[in-house]
């Protein structure tokens, strides 16, 4: 049962079914599978496929993009179940994907996550040139800027935006916090970032972890 509706998920994101997916987490929600499960398992699962399909050939820009639209409308779905209101903001965050990189879906789903454990989170969009970075950080004066890449060739962008916030004078007010499928933590430490976290969850932990030090 639950591995039927978990795989109902994971093809209608491979098939870019568009108006199918929501009602499929939305029929695994009401099952009593956690928007955890359904998240990992479901979503992201088919999406790691998405890529392995991209990478064999099998699947060409179109159809991962179709995906990636699927995959952002059965987000809307499972964003209230991912967020719990918090009346205090546990700090501020400003994010954004790094220069010359479109991929925001992992961006949005920490900025869900951070949301959900009760940050402000000033959300920049994907492409953001790193002036943009520092003039967010002066109008917003976060404790924390999130920074996200995909792309090997956009990852050096997370290092002129680390530069770039050093330049104006901002980097020893913020802590700095990366991820992304190819950033791993010592790549992180190659760039002087604060921290590194593989996934949206643990992008909270670290947040929360960088608060008190
Ligand atoms: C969907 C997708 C696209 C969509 C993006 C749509 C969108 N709005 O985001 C489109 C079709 C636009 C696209 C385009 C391209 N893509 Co693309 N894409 C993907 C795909 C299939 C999935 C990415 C995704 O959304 N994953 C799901 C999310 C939830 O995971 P995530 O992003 O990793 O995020 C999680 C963590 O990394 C982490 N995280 C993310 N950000 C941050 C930030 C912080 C601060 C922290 C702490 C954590 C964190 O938390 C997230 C949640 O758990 C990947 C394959 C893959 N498996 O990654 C390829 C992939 C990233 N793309 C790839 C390529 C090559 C391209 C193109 C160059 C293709 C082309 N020739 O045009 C273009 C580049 C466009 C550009 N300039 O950016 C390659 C990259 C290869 C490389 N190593 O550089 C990949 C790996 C595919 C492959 N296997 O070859 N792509």
């Amino acid at each position: 049962m639950e591995e039927e509706l978990l795989d109902a998920i994971f093809a209608a994101i491979l098939d870019g079914d568009i108006p199918g997916a929501p009602g499929a987490v939305q029929a695994a929600l009401d099952a009593g599978l956690s928007a955890e499960k359904v998240l990992n398992e479901g979503m992201i699962a088919a999406m790691n496929r998405v890529g392995e399909l991209y990478e064999c050939g099998d699947y060409y820009v179109a159809e991962m993009f179709t995906s990636a639209k699927t995959l952002q409308a059965a987000l809307g779905v499972l964003r209230p179940h991912l967020q719990q209101s918090q009346v205090q903001s546990a700090g501020t965050v400003v994010i954004g994907t790094v220069k010359g990189d479109m991929h925001d879906i992992g961006k949005n789903l920490v900025t869900m996550m951070l949301e959900g454990a009760g940050f402000t989170v000033h959300d920049l969009g994907p492409d953001v040139h790193p002036s943009r970075f520092v003039s967010a950080v002066l109008e917003h004066q976060p404790e924390i800027v999130a920074l996200s890449a995909l792309l090997t060739t956009t990852m050096p962008a997370m290092k002129t935006t680390i530069d770039a916030l050093v330049a104006a004078g901002v980097r020893a007010q913020v802590k700095i916090i990366v991820g992304g499928a190819p950033v791993n933590d010592e790549y992180a430490r190659h760039i002087s970032a604060d921290g590194y976290a593989p996934d949206a969850s643990q992008a909270v932990s670290l947040a929360r972890a960088l608060m008190v030090n």
